[in-house]
């Protein structure tokens, strides 16, 4: 997991390095308590590996920092947190599986199908991403019934082949390409890393009962991070080190991926990256003071070491 001492250089008056020293404890808190050790063993075992493995649990932190940004109760949306670090996590189980990326480590630890096998680890991801959904639906309190609806359909399109889904399958078609456009690169990276994020964000904002003209803003912030998300993370992926990132560095080139950095180099990669943080930060300009942990999230995608 990320130190809060890296956290602490974040060009703002907000500390973020406090804020988060206080919500990752409770996310951790509320994900271990999301699903206990039950029969059949090895399968809530093997779900609580991955989702218990740390990580910078920035999903969930950014949905409770936008409920908060349209004045809403951030403990409203706690399940909807838990519920898309579920998703997230099983989209890494199921990335580092040898019929996709074929990764042994994760969050510094061995990769779910390493542990218990590739059948327990498909079963694994597929186990989060059903709960996720039932977790919201029978968890979520104090909020009205049509505002639930409204973000777990926002977050089920977020998922399948109009997210993640498609944005995987157009990464793995992609591989060993040298063709590959700027276009393309883009709808794999909106898909595959921004549609989460973005769900993250708007998810917690419906629950606040935002207006659909902040939704649309925060919709775009989101937008923006998500990409300079993984712009960020293409370039570590050749500046970091496999200890510094909790898993092995230096995959892309190895599988010939199409990247920001093959496309143009790691300056202009970084000059876009930051160009889209700053270009989001301008977004949530008129959300005043309570949208202060979600621009110092967007400086954080940035600044991060891993
Ligand atoms: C979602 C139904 C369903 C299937 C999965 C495999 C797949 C489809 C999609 C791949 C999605 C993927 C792995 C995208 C990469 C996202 C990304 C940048 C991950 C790293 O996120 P961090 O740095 O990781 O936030 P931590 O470990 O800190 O949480």
């Amino acid at each position: 997991m990320t130190s809060n001492q890296d956290l602490i250089a974040t060009p703002t008056a907000f500390d973020l390095a406090a804020y988060l020293t206080d919500r990752q404890p409770r996310v951790e808190a509320a994900l271990d308590a999301s699903i206990r050790p039950a029969y059949p063993d090895t399968i809530y075992a093997a779900m609580r590996y991955s989702l218990l493995a740390g990580g910078k649990r920035l999903r969930p932190i950014l949905c409770l920092a936008s409920c908060e940004a349209v004045g809403g109760d951030p403990d409203l949306a706690l399940p909807m947190a838990c519920a898309l670090e579920m998703i997230h996590t099983m989209s890494l189980i199921h990335d580092d599986l040898p019929a996709m990326d074929n990764d042994d480590y994760r969050r510094g630890k061995l990769t779910n199908h390493k542990v218990y096998g590739d059948d327990i680890a498909i079963l694994a991801g597929d186990g989060l991403l059903a709960y996720a959904f039932e977790y919201i639906a029978t968890q979520t309190q104090g909020v009205s019934a049509d505002r639930v609806l409204k973000a777990i359909a926002h977050l089920a399109r977020a998922v399948g082949a109009n997210g993640l889904v498609g944005g995987q399958v157009v990464d793995l078609e992609s591989e060993g390409k040298s063709d590959i456009s700027i276009e393309t690169l883009i709808y794999i990276h909106n898909h595959k890393t921004g549609a989460l994020f973005q769900s993250s964000v708007v998810c917690g904002a419906i629950l606040a009962g935002a207006t659909t003209a902040e939704i649309e803003k925060l919709a775009k912030f989101a937008q923006n991070i998500g990409l300079a998300f993984q712009i960020i993370d293409d370039i570590l992926d050749i500046t970091a080190t496999g200890a510094e990132l909790g898993k092995t560095a230096g995959k892309d080139v190895e599988a010939q991926k199409a990247t920001y950095p093959k496309l143009w180099g790691l300056a202009e990669s970084r000059h876009q990256a930051d160009k889209l943080v700053a270009e989001a930060k301008t977004i949530l300009a008129e959300f005043g003071d309570r949208a202060l942990p979600l621009q110092a999230l967007a400086d954080y995608i940035t600044d991060r070491k891993n």
